[in-house]
């Protein structure tokens, strides 16, 4: 059976991008498919400035938020990435297969790293290695896809390498992943600069569509978002960015394409309010589901607990055979 493995990093509030990028697609497809694990990744979210209690919140608001999207526990394994140690036990061994130079090449490393330098915040070391303990994550697991947004390509691409790399040195091991993208929205944009990705951990929230937004949230960012001067709505990245990551949304919500809802909006306004009732809608469940969850903690430490002895007992053989492969003796 196909093994799927992704997660999602608690640096901030869950957003529409997160949503339409990687989760929706989970909860409809993956999860049904295959033998799915979904992993709230919080050692990933200590590679830039935190604060441990809003980390730990974070946590568990987006563990509760993947199980009020749909993700059904029954079906697939819903864990957090610190519960199980197999993850930092394997990423020192593809440490040990990584170079400095691939790491340095990573554009989430350049653009987070730049941003640190510039707010007088030192840059952490596990910023340019943690793309190794992405890696770790999932070949842990033998995962034979890993469906993400675009902004994750490339972190996936060097999961590839060390994983073609390590079975090419020690013997084969692991299993060589692929990345699966959506047809639509892999890659939404910030509503109020739509040259950048809208991402969770941005200063300015005003761009950003958050699961947990109310509908009058929702429906101001949306009717301010940034067009173009022009007038007639076209689907066109380059020329009209603004509006053409409007007509992704619109289609990734109800199932379109983005150049013929182009033809069906004749103004901005128009456009913009067919976008702003669409989101409503589809996080309208999630929302309220969110909110019975919330007031059940003990259900989702059960549902965590469950998880991670799940992903635990799947990872270890795994990773035994790795440090036996390159040389380790035996515990
Ligand atoms: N804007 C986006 N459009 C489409 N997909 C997106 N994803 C993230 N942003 C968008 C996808 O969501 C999944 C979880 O992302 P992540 O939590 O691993 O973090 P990220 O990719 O670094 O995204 P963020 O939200 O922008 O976080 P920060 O601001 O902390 O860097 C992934 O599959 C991702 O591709």
């Amino acid at each position: 059976m196909t093994r799927i493995f992704s997660g999602v990093k608690p640096t901030g509030h869950l957003t529409l991008g997160n949503y339409l990028g990687a989760i929706r697609r989970w909860v409809e497809v993956d999860q049904h498919r295959a033998d799915a694990l979904f992993c709230v990744v919080d050692l990933h979210a200590l590679t830039v400035e935190h604060d441990p209690a809003r980390l730990r919140r974070l946590s568990r608001q987006a563990a509760t938020l993947l199980l009020a999207a749909g993700l059904d526990p029954e079906r697939c394994t819903v864990f957090v990435q610190s519960q199980v140690d197999e993850h930092t036990r394997l990423a020192y061994l593809l440490e040990c297969t990584a170079s400095d130079g691939e790491l340095r090449r990573m554009i989430q490393y350049k653009e987070k790293a730049e941003a640190a330098r510039r707010s007088g915040d030192g840059v952490r070391l596990s910023l340019l290695t943690y793309p190794v303990l992405m890696a770790a994550d999932i070949l842990a697991y033998g995962a034979d896809e890993v469906p993400v947004g675009d902004d994750q390509a490339q972190h996936v691409e060097l999961t590839r390498d060390l994983a073609v790399r390590f079975n090419q040195r020690y013997g084969h091991t692991f299993t060589v992943p692929k990345a699966t993208h959506p047809r639509v929205a892999a890659r939404i944009m910030d509503l109020q600069d739509p040259l950048s990705k809208m991402g969770k951990s941005h200063e300015s929230g005003a761009g950003i569509v958050y699961l947990l937004d109310d509908p009058d949230q929702v429906r101001r960012k949306v009717m301010r978002a940034v067009t173009d001067s022009g007038t007639s709505v076209v689907y066109d990245r380059e020329v009209s960015p603004g509006v053409a990551n409007l007509l992704e949304i619109l289609a990734a919500c109800s199932g379109g394409d983005p150049e013929e809802l182009a033809g069906v909006y004749e103004s901005y306004g128009a456009l913009k309010r067919a976008v702003a009732d669409a989101v409503v809608e589809l996080l309208r469940p999630v929302r309220e589901r969110h909110a019975e969850l919330a007031a059940d903690p003990g259900y989702l430490d059960e549902v965590l607990r469950k998880g991670a002895g799940r992903a635990g007992e799947l990872a270890r053989p795994r990773v035994d055979a790795a440090y036996a492969a390159i040389g380790l003796l035996p515990g």
